[in-house]
């Protein structure tokens, strides 16, 4: 399956983050198989800072329950993995650290390309949520201010003319607050590239706002990790449009 297709595919979709800390074996597959009949459209699995050694055994895990595509969403270059189908390449272009630009890039190159994974180029923009957020923490980034469209525009169009093929606005991990509709519309309007959205989405009427306002992949962690049931409400969302 080429995933970028499946990704630009004029459709909305859902995906689920797999922060491999936050799951048991136990809790994983019941979330497996909760995803699997909701027909969820891709998990992506990974975090900013993983503090247990066990993102094999999550990814395996997935794949032995399910035929649902597993994207790494890499916290660092430690977050290879070559059982996953395919990887967000972020650039943290909301932020100005060399190192999440290009520095880590130039580091994981050739093991990207040992590794046999679908390479999906994204443009990454961390945006304000009302508090510190691991990622915002943990890419020694600022955040684009959540008032600020206008930049979040002009960055989000800089980063589809150097060729990134997705765009990828989040307010962070346990988001205090999603990202206003007006900037997801704004940005929306700005680009041609696929855009998801994540970061503080915890019920499918935020969800369903951010569809209509333009987001083409809702991502969705921290709600689902206590209460398994949101990922098949969240789904309905999705095939509502
Ligand atoms: C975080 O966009 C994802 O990078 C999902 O955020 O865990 O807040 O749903 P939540």
């Amino acid at each position: 399956m080429n995933i970028y297709n499946a990704l630009s595919e004029n459709k909305k979709q859902l995906a689920v983050l797999i922060d491999p800390d936050k799951y048991s074996s136990k809790s994983l597959i019941d979330a497996v198989v909760v995803a699997r009949k909701a027909m969820v459209s891709f998990f992506l699995v990974g975090g900013s800072l993983l503090e247990k050694v066990n993102l094999d055994e999550t990814i395996r895990v997935i794949k032995d329950n399910c035929e649902i595509p597993v994207i790494i969403f890499p916290g660092d270059v430690l977050q290879i993995n070559d059982q996953a189908d395919a990887i967000l390449l972020l650039s943290l272009i909301s932020g100005r650290n060399p190192e999440l630009l290009i520095g880590k890039h130039v580091v994981a190159a050739p093991y990207l390309k040992e590794s046999g994974l679908e390479i999906l180029p994204t443009g990454y923009m961390l945006i304000d949520s009302g508090r510190p957020t691991t990622a915002s923490y943990m890419s020694n980034s600022l955040p684009i201010p959540s008032n600020k469209d206008g930049i979040a525009v002009s960055t989000a169009m800089a980063g589809e003319m150097l060729g990134l093929k997705l765009i990828y606005m989040d307010g962070g991990s346990g988001a205090l607050n999603p990202i206003p509709l007006s900037m997801i519309e704004n940005v929306k309007s700005a680009i041609s590239v696929p855009l998801i959205l994540g970061g503080g989405i915890t019920t499918p009427q935020a969800a369903s706002e951010r569809f209509k306002a333009g987001a083409d992949v809702i991502v969705v962690g921290n709600a689902i990790e206590t209460e398994n049931s949101l990922i098949e409400r969240m789904a309905e969302v999705v095939f509502s449009f």
